[in-house]
């Protein structure tokens, strides 16, 4: 069968539209894939700018994470650093008390194997790698309160893994503070 001189002429578009859209898709892939070279790269010759270390075994013993030195701080430029463990299966402090409108560093590790760690109502997911301490910063707009989940599977009791934050005013955090090197809402 003879093709007629118009239908030809449609086959030949179709056939060049075509070919265009597998160029314009390869090329979208290869971009892709240049653009995950390139930060798998970069990410392996330029590691995190701080990884800071700690030894899991001896937390409860010395260092930054002893319990009475777990909580909430209000450093001297205003700022407030939080330091949390997570371990099998609970969070300590229970109850994590901050400001709000403030600049809040968060510092916390595991004392046994992964833990996440999770803000409920905001941005805030980190995980708890047992040998290295997490750092972030955040900043709650209102008082109110969050709950904070353990959102990595731990073993058989991860599911009840939670713990809370509470957000209060500035105000209140700094009458809280007065006279008291850790704060923390566990009652
Ligand atoms: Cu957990």
């Amino acid at each position: 069968m003879t093709a007629q001189p118009h239908e030809a002429g449609g086959a030949d578009i179709a056939a060049r539209i075509e070919r265009r859209w597998a160029a314009l898709s390869f090329a979208i892939v290869a971009a892709l894939t240049a653009l995950a070279a390139f930060a798998g790269i970069q990410q392996a010759a330029m590691p995190q700018a701080e990884l800071e270390t700690v030894d899991p075994t001896t937390l409860h013993i010395r260092g930054e994470f002893t319990e009475g030195n777990l909580g909430s701080a209000l450093e001297p430029d205003g700022t407030v650093t939080v330091r949390a463990i997570g371990q099998q299966y609970s969070f300590t402090p229970q109850c994590i008390l901050v400001p709000a409108e403030t600049p809040v560093t968060f510092r916390a590790t595991s004392a046994d194997v992964v833990h996440g760690f999770l803000i409920d109502g905001t941005n805030l997911n980190a995980m708890l790698v047992p040998g290295y301490i997490a750092t972030f910063t955040a900043r709650f707009d209102a008082p109110g309160e969050h709950v904070m989940g353990c959102h990595e599977f731990c073993g058989v009791g991860h599911a009840g893994m939670w713990a809370r934050v509470e957000v209060v005013t500035r105000q209140s955090f700094e009458d809280m503070a007065k006279g008291k090197k850790r704060l923390s809402c566990v009652e």
